[in-house]
This record gives C-alpha cells, structure tokens and sequence, in this order.
C-alpha cells in the first residue's frame, strides 16, 4: 500500500468514527402507562417524556423481558431474554448468569465509543454487587438515597421505609435526592469535549419505591385524581398457576394502607405520590435533555427512553410489578434519532419488547451486529413505522412463566400448563379470562407457538 492511499485510508476511518452518533440511554424504573405519554386522559404528568417521544418514535406497545429489575435489566443489556440465560428473579448474579457475553455499553466500547454510565442501569444489590463497572470506562453507583428521617404516609402499617411515601418538606430538597446527581454526573459528561462518541447512560430511579418526591410535584395532584379500576371478582377466573405464582403478592393492601378512606395513609395518596414521583422523573428527563440541547451533540445523538418494566397500583387486584399482566409489563419505550427527523413525533403500534434495544442502537450506530443476542431490530420501523414485526412481544416471570403480546391479545401460560387469554380490543382492564373458552382454541395455539420450547433453569450463583 502506497503513503498515500494508506493516509487515505486513515482518514477515512477517523472521518467514519467522528460520523458514529453518540447514544444517551435513559433508564427509568419501575414507571408504567398511567403517564401522558400514553395519552392526555392518562393521570400521571410527564411533559418532558411527552416532548421527548414528538422528537422521535414511541412505541406504544413496548413490553419488558421480565417484570422485575434485574432480570428485564439483564435482558436489555446482555440481549439474551431470561429463559435463555436463567436469570429469572432480583438475587441472581446475572453478571456471572452471562458470563462471556459482551453487555451492551462493552460493546459500544469494543467498538470505538467512551462509555459512561450514572445511577442505576444494571440492577444491583444493596452493597453494589451486579454493577457491572468493567462494561464502562466512567462509572459511578447510585448515591445512597435521601431518607426523611420519620415515616411519611400516615398509613397504619409501616411494611419498611422502601414503602413509605410522601412529600419532601422542603423543595429545595431536590437537589439532594439520588437522581438529581446521577442526572448531574451525566451532564458533566453531555458537557465535555469528545474525541470519540460516547454511550453515556443515566439511571433514573423514581418513580421506585420509596415513593418519595418533593412537594412542588405532589401539588400538581388532588384528590380528583383517577384512581385504577378494580374489579372485586377479579381472581374467581384465574388459573392455578396465576393464584400459585401471585398468592403472595397481596401484602400491599394488608394493613399497609386505609384502601376505602381518604385521611392519611390512603389508597388515594399512595396513587398520589407514585404520580408525584412520576413527574419528578420526568423533570429528571428533561434537565438531562435540555443539557444534551445545549451540549450542541443533540444533531448527532440517539436517544432511547425505557422504563424496565411497568406497575401496578390495584388494577387487577395487584400492587407492584412481578407479574405477567399487562400493567406490570407495559412500558414507556422511545427511541430519537435526530439524523431522521421524517419520523418525528410518529408511533409505533406494533408489540415489541425490549430485547430490541441492543440489536436496534447496534444498528443505528452502524456497528457490526452481535450474532449472539436474542431481540430483533426495530431500526426498520423508526423509518416506517407501520411496517409489520414479524413476532409478537414476549414476557417471562420466573421459570417457564410467559405472556405474549400480539396487538390485540395477551397470552399467559404458566408452569403448570394453566392459562390465561384477555382480549385487549374488548377488555383492556384484562377482567375476563377467555382461555377456557373453546371459541378461542385457535387463538391460543397461534400464541402458544412463540413460547420457548426450552427453559434454562434458574441460574444459581456462585458461591
Ligand atoms: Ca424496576
Ligand atoms: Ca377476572
């Protein structure tokens, strides 16, 4: 190769790497679709993740891998979903479960990019295990959180301070809380000059439990407002396997909250402050988003906002996520790619799960794809939208626990074999269990046909 063509080649490569986009990767937790981004007539107000979605595609039937932390987290960035990799519940060492795997912040630095992560992305434990930080070159662990020094609530029964919820006293407390710093570190980093581009990934952990926010975000809440829908019949048409697996989960309504009174310690407060923690989420998106517009990277930067996993605040008689119903999986899912602005402000109806992150950011970047991740992606339908995913969402709670997702219809089939069927055109509130209807045999053959035939078994850690 002669001097020259050799410089030429240089050039090109370093022209190609200053070309590479950078990624800012928001993860916000526990936060389901009872915010505005699903619609004015949702309860819960997040205009910064609504201004978000208008500068690129929202994925209006976006489901998580697994209704809980660690094994939708484990999902997202290892790509490989939980019957694949057997991590199945919140203690599992998915780190060693996926041991091998390039995660997805290593991949993008394997391949050229500066990779720095805040706040909680991984799920982890109380002491940090499970961060992860050889996946970053800049990683900082959540700040430990700010905790009112007495009980809030005024609900009878404490459960412990993680389910205690209020309003901080003082606004300026703000400042104080976990995410307001994670959100900081990261926009330190928005800030600084790049030589390469960069994955930068930010935690959000409100809307989480403790359900805690200051109270210039209660304030925008009343009493007026809308409370889930419960029906009290709701379990007479569960399966065995749904009454096995969510038995125990029925904790929350134990004296923990007065569920038909409106003085302390109410039902009605507790949705309060989930939806004053929604907001204060959403202000955390958009000081991060407002630092990216004025960082001048905004023209040449991907964005994808996801929550991992959904929530339920009563609907189907449930408080919490760990579930295969639809409340407990559906989820806020965005992606901007501002380098095409045809399809801003568009949806995505289509079902599609989170698995799709890694193969679709891979994508996007122009970054050689990882054979060894099990989502597909969705990069096709950021142009186009409308154009048909050739499978439905999947979603796994525990060992051979699955849901399906096709546009119309939720699947459910648990260990034992027991099933559920809702029709989500007729029944949204998912009330009426068809699966021992005969009239929808073949609607339920043609979902059971995406269950895993394998189910790795759950993954037990290293000791
Ligand atoms: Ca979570
Ligand atoms: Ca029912």
């Amino acid at each position: 190769m002669s001097r020259y063509s050799l410089i030429f080649l240089l050039l090109v490569l370093v022209a190609r790497a200053a070309a590479l986009p950078n990624v800012l990767f928001i993860a916000v937790d526990d936060m389901n679709d009872g915010i505005t981004l699903f619609g004015e007539n949702r309860p819960f107000k997040t205009p910064n993740i609504k201004a978000l979605a208008r500068r690129g595609v929202f994925f209006s039937r976006a489901y998580c891998a697994s209704a809980a932390c660690n094994p939708s987290r484990a999902a997202i960035l290892s790509g490989k979903r939980p019957h694949n990799t057997g991590v199945y519940g919140n203690d599992t060492d998915w780190r060693a479960a996926t041991r091998g795997r390039l995660t997805l912040p290593e991949y993008f630095g394997r391949h050229g990019y500066y990779t720095a992560g805040f706040g909680k992305i991984y799920h982890h434990k109380g002491d940090g295990a499970f961060n992860d930080p050889a996946s970053w070159d800049n990683f900082r662990k959540m700040d430990p959180q700010y905790m009112p020094t007495k009980k809030l609530n005024g609900a009878p029964g404490y459960g412990s301070r993680n389910t205690d919820w209020g309003a901080w006293p003082k606004d300026s407390e703000e400042s104080k809380t976990m995410d307001y710093k994670s959100v900081s570190y990261a926009i330190e980093v928005l800030q600084q000059q790049h030589n390469k581009p960069f994955f930068l990934a930010c935690g959000i952990f409100k809307p989480h439990s403790p359900f805690f926010a200051p109270n210039k975000y209660h304030e925008l809440y009343d009493e007026k407002i809308v409370l889930p829908q419960r029906n009290a019949d709701d379990w007479n048409d569960l399966p065995a396997g749904a009454a096995r697996l969510m038995g125990s989960k029925k904790w929350f309504w134990k004296g923990m909250m007065r569920v038909d009174e409106q003085k302390g310690g109410s039902y009605r407060d507790f949705i309060r402050a989930y939806a004053a923690c929604c907001s204060f989420a959403d202000m955390s998106v958009g000081r991060l988003i407002s630092a990216l517009d004025a960082s001048g990277h905004a023209d040449n930067t991907v964005i994808v906002l996801w929550s991992d996993h959904g929530f339920h605040l009563g609907e189907k008689d449930h408080i919490e996520k760990f579930a295969l119903w639809e409340k407990a999986n559906h989820v806020p899912f965005i992606i901007v790619d501002p380098r095409n602005p045809g399809s801003a402000g568009k949806t995505c109806d289509h079902p599609v799960d989170l698995t799709t992150i890694y193969p679709t950011l891979v994508k996007l970047c122009g970054l050689p794809a990882n054979a060894n991740t099990d989502g597909i992606s969705v990069a096709t339908q950021l142009r186009d939208p409308d154009r048909v995913i050739g499978r439905p969402a999947l979603m796994t709670y525990g060992f051979k626990n699955h849901a399906v997702r096709t546009s119309r219809w939720r699947y459910i089939r648990y260990a034992d074999g027991t099933e559920e069927l809702y029709d989500h055109d007729q029944d949204p509130n998912e009330w009426t269990n068809l699966a021992l209807d005969p009239a929808y045999t073949q609607i339920i053959s043609n979902h059971a046909k995406w269950l895993p035939g394998k189910n790795a078994k759950a993954y037990r850690n290293p000791r």
